[in-house]
């Protein structure tokens, strides 16, 4: 009897001492240990690569951020260049629980669905290349077409008027941002006659892969390039050796990414091995910033955030960027307090009032010392403001640009006066990008879609033959104009049914939709089906003249609005309106978060464009009494 009761003993013993040996290996979250420090959250981080100096040196940005943060655990994954195992270790990812996926992806037409579908159940953050749609909580990297496109601008520099071949040596065939840099270079260099693309590889962004399969290709040719332009600075000096090895003198190499590790574009560029790069930031700091943020639920998240790029060419002080001495904005600290000059476009809108009052609540709580002047929709007294800002020598200028044109001139005598410029949303279209240095704002052209989405989701249900639309549109040449008329137009061109039978040009206001409304009414009377209007006050206006007509908006003519201010909110829940895209105004502390930066002396995006929702009269419903604006 006793040899049992001691045996029992012995075995519990056993299994007592196990059981503490395993609880004490496992990293438990939020569990404090005398050595472990408090793990509050898991990030996990997918690479597609860790052999291209760029995705080396954004694992390093990362990891730098993380040794600050002790009670952040981070598990990196390296695929190796394998799409099938990027999608493996972004599902073991999951499995292990982390709280957000960092991901830079290699092949977005195959990983797109796999990180809409981790979206669903954890914030996402995109890092460097693009995926389709927008089932991410962020993207952060550089504009790719754009990148593209500034590669042509220095091709046709460096051919001259002579002009010459140009051989172009592609990333990943199925990576967007190889798909978007070589359109951007192609839209460019075809508005140059004297320019023509006689061949292109796909190198993978290979350093070797581009040596040999160049090697071939022009050994093959019966005619050699004048200028190599390579996606990423691997393969620009993969092109380099080809070119070498077959002794081939004086063709220019374009390549992309100036990073500064050793052979990175930045050291070629210095050796005079490629004539010029894109310092393209990889985005891992602000990437691991903006997860904390995510994690620790801190602030409005942007929806993406565009990094911008620095062109160097062999004539550029390169030291300064491989020592980092000067950052690579070259922006100045400045000492005083920081003063901003706001020129606002005008008062045209319920939208608009709200940003002003956005942009004055921010400075006030920010301490920005502000000289807001309202140019009341009249861009040469805008122009005015700007110039007496630059005569005032303010620190940072922000305006929203009435229209696109007309600014190079003034925005040149602010360069030159080495005063930043900060768009507010609305954007530019000038040739010299440097002429301003962030935009913050929405992506027009999506809402647009998404008003467009809408309507053939919900005209299908109605299963209408054809569908009569009234389009109002916004301040002639204004960018929210032009690109909501864009991405409406893009999704409707796919059903023939859908016809916008007028296109009324307005200014945004509301007795101005009332008025395009009433003339569309006389015009065309029980024919309309739909009114697309390009924000919500042409809408109300539009409603308005309906009714005065003997219809019933929302019923008899269906009322698509964008901007979702609190009018909309009103109009839907009592059912004259039927959806509205948000736009949203609130941009004041992101605008004052910018200018304090760049008076800091620090680099900020090139473009953070704001996170946005859509509403139909039942979500409106729900979420009224939540807006604030
Ligand atoms: O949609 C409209 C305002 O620039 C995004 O301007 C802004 C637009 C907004 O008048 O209501």
């Amino acid at each position: 009897m006793i040899k049992l009761f001691c045996y029992r003993v012995v075995i519990l013993l056993i299994v007592l001492l196990t059981l503490t040996i395993i609880l004490y290996q496992i990293p438990f979250k939020n569990v404090e240990t005398n050595t472990e420090p408090l793990i509050d959250f898991v990030i996990g981080v997918s690479q597609p690569n860790l052999h291209e100096p760029w995705q080396v040196l954004m694992n390093e940005e990362l990891r730098a951020e993380e040794a600050k943060h002790d009670n952040i655990r981070v598990i990196y994954a390296d695929a190796a260049q394998s799409t099938k195992q990027q999608i493996m270790d972004i599902n073991m990812l999951n499995k292990y629980g982390i709280d957000l996926l960092i991901v830079s992806v290699e092949d977005s037409s195959a990983l797109t669905p796999v990180i809409s579908a981790i979206y669903k159940k954890i914030p996402v953050i995109v890092l460097g290349r693009g995926v389709e749609g927008y089932n991410y909580t962020l993207y952060i990297g550089s504009d790719h077409h754009f990148i593209g496109e500034m590669a042509a601008e220095v091709a046709i520099d460096l051919l001259g008027d002579e002009g010459g071949k140009v051989i172009e040596v592609k990333g990943m065939a199925s990576a967007s941002k190889a798909e978007e840099r070589s359109k951007g270079f192609r839209e460019k260099i075809s508005e140059n006659s004297n320019i023509e693309i006689i061949d292109s590889i796909a190198a993978n962004w290979q350093r070797d892969k581009a040596e040999d399969e160049l090697t071939v290709l022009l050994k093959r040719m019966n005619q050699r390039p004048d200028l190599i332009y390579a996606h990423n600075d691997a393969m620009a000096l993969g092109s380099y050796r080809a070119v070498q090895s077959l002794g081939l003198e004086g063709i220019k190499i374009i390549g992309s990414d100036g990073v500064t590790n050793p052979k990175g574009g930045l050291q070629l560029v210095n050796e005079g091995i490629i004539d010029t790069t894109f310092i393209t930031p990889t985005g891992g700091k602000q990437a691991f910033q903006y997860a904390v943020d995510i994690l620790e639920k801190r602030s409005e998240i942007p929806k993406k955030v565009i990094l911008r790029n620095h062109k160097v060419s062999e004539k550029d002080n390169i030291d300064q960027y491989l020592n980092q001495k000067s950052n690579i904005s070259g922006k100045r600290r400045r000492e005083n307090e920081l003063t901003l000059g706001f020129a606002q476009v005008g008062s045209e809108s319920a939208w608009r009032n709200e940003h002003t009052a956005s942009v004055i609540n921010a400075a006030e709580q920010l301490s920005v010392n502000l000289i807001f002047k309202n140019a009341d929709n009249d861009q040469q007294k805008q122009i005015k403001i700007i110039r007496e800002f630059i005569n005032q020598e303010v620190d940072v200028i922000a305006f929203s640009p009435k229209v696109e044109n007309g600014w190079e001139e003034v925005l040149k005598e602010a360069k030159d006066a080495g005063i930043p410029v900060i768009l507010s949303d609305r954007e530019i279209d000038v040739n010299d990008s440097t002429l301003w240095t962030s935009f913050i704002g929405s992506d027009f052209v999506e809402e647009g879609r998404r008003a467009g989405r809408w309507l053939i989701n919900e005209m299908d249900k109605a299963a209408l033959k054809d569908v009569n639309i009234i389009e109002l549109e916004g301040t002639k040449n204004s960018a929210p104009a032009v690109g909501r008329k864009q991405g409406f137009e893009e999704v409707l061109s796919n059903y023939p049914n859908y016809q916008i039978i007028d296109n009324l040009l307005g200014d945004f206001t509301l007795s101005k939709g009332r008025e395009l409304m009433e003339q569309a009414l006389d015009d065309h009377g029980n024919k309309i089906d739909i009114v697309y209007a390009h924000n919500d006050d042409m809408a109300i206006g539009a409603i308005e003249a309906i009714e005065d007509y003997g219809l019933k908006p929302g019923r008899d003519i269906k009322i698509i609005s964008i901007d979702a201010t609190i009018k909309a909110f009103n109009a839907l829940s009592t059912g004259k309106l039927n959806f509205t895209v948000e736009c949203n105004p609130l941009l004041g502390p992101q605008i004052m978060q910018a200018a304090k930066e760049l008076h800091a002396g620090k680099e900020v995006p090139m473009k953070i464009i704001t996170s946005e929702e859509t509403f139909t009269q039942e979500e409106a419903k729900k979420e009224m009494k939540k807006r604030n604006y």
